[in-house]
């Protein structure tokens, strides 16, 4: 038990990222069945989308799940109207600054918790009402900020006096305890439920997880000031090709168009955005959600007993 299990109702201090195209319903339920809090990931849908799933999503589990809004994505603000009407538990926020729908979705009893890249914008959620936030490292998969998860969270920790859940970069015990120990209340988790049985994803996308290694992902588009983590391809290199020339930011996004749906819905090894974290070079195998997130916190009891109150 965490403030943030307590303030959510949940069994297990995990959420699932809300992966853009790769975190539908399927995955969401699965997580949250096992015990964790999953995430729809809204990505650029529309609020026709997220309203479906949020319904089939209810259809497949009774447990509280959450919906992440991409603040880049131009229908956020329909979008955000549609979770407050639907009144899901939590919502969580990335790639932006969320302070201007925190006070809708408060009034509509939702709990709310921002992903930050920042001390600053974890104290500025803090102001606008926001009751938790997400320190996400450079280490995860898609768009990113620049510090690192061991440095960024004890700093956010400091900074704030909301829980804080810790992402990028963890994927097993180890790093459950390691976040508690930098004081987060919970953790985040991507990448490994990529390559889990549930998620509605292609096989490709599985295989080139696995198959992944240590040094398989790069960040593209920094200096175009998008910067995504993903797989190595020959997409990336293509990338690379148009940033030492200074290419500018629509060059870029012009060859991201669709890419993340060509990898999640085609497989397209060479064409596809496969987003990943650093840590896809730790996961091996395709698992169930409840296997991985049961190991995962066995685990990390094991290393934390006797290690005292952390959180
Ligand atoms: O949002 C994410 N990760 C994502 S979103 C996404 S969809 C996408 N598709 C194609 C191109 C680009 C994105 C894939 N992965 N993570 C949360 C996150 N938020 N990471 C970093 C940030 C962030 C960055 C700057 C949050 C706020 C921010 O603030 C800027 C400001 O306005 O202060």
């Amino acid at each position: 038990m965490t403030k943030l299990t307590e303030m959510i109702g949940i069994k297990y201090p995990l959420f699932q990222g809300g992966m853009a195209w790769v975190a539908d319903h399927h995955i969401a339920a699965a997580v949250s069945n096992a015990g964790g809090l999953g995430i729809i990931g809204c990505g650029g849908a529309d609020e026709n989308w997220i309203r479906t799933q949020i319904q089939e999503c209810r259809k497949l589990t009774d447990k509280p799940f959450g919906v992440n809004v991409m603040l880049m994505n131009p229908r956020a603000p329909q979008i955000a109207e549609v979770l407050a009407e639907e009144k899901v538990a939590v919502v969580t926020t990335g790639a932006g600054s969320a302070g201007k729908f925190i006070p809708m979705w408060k009034e509509a009893g939702i709990i709310v918790i921002p992903v930050v890249p920042s001390v600053a914008l974890a104290k500025k959620m803090e102001k606008d009402g926001a009751d938790a936030v997400i320190a996400e490292g450079t280490e995860s998969g898609g768009h990113v900020g620049e510090l690192t998860t061991m440095a960024l969270v004890p700093q956010v920790v400091d900074a704030v006096n909301i829980p804080v859940i810790a992402a990028g970069g963890i994927a097993d015990g180890r790093g459950v305890a390691a976040s508690f120990m930098l004081g987060a209340c919970g953790v985040q988790c991507g990448t490994v439920f990529c390559a889990s049985e549930e998620v509605n994803i292609h096989q490709n996308y599985k295989d080139m997880i696995i198959k992944a290694k240590d040094r398989s992902t790069q960040v593209t588009g920094r200096s175009a000031g998008a910067p995504v983590r993903q797989i190595k391809n020959k997409l990336t290199k293509k990338f690379e090709e148009l940033e030492k020339r200074n290419a500018s930011f629509e060059e870029m996004e012009s060859l991201g168009v669709g890419a993340l749906r060509k990898a999640v819905v085609e497989g397209d090894i060479d064409n596809g955005t496969f987003m990943a974290g650093q840590i896809a070079g730790m996961i091996n195998e395709i698992r169930p959600v409840q296997a991985i997130i049961d190991d995962m916190f066995a685990e990390a009891n094991k290393l934390l007993s006797g290690a005292g109150p952390v959180c």
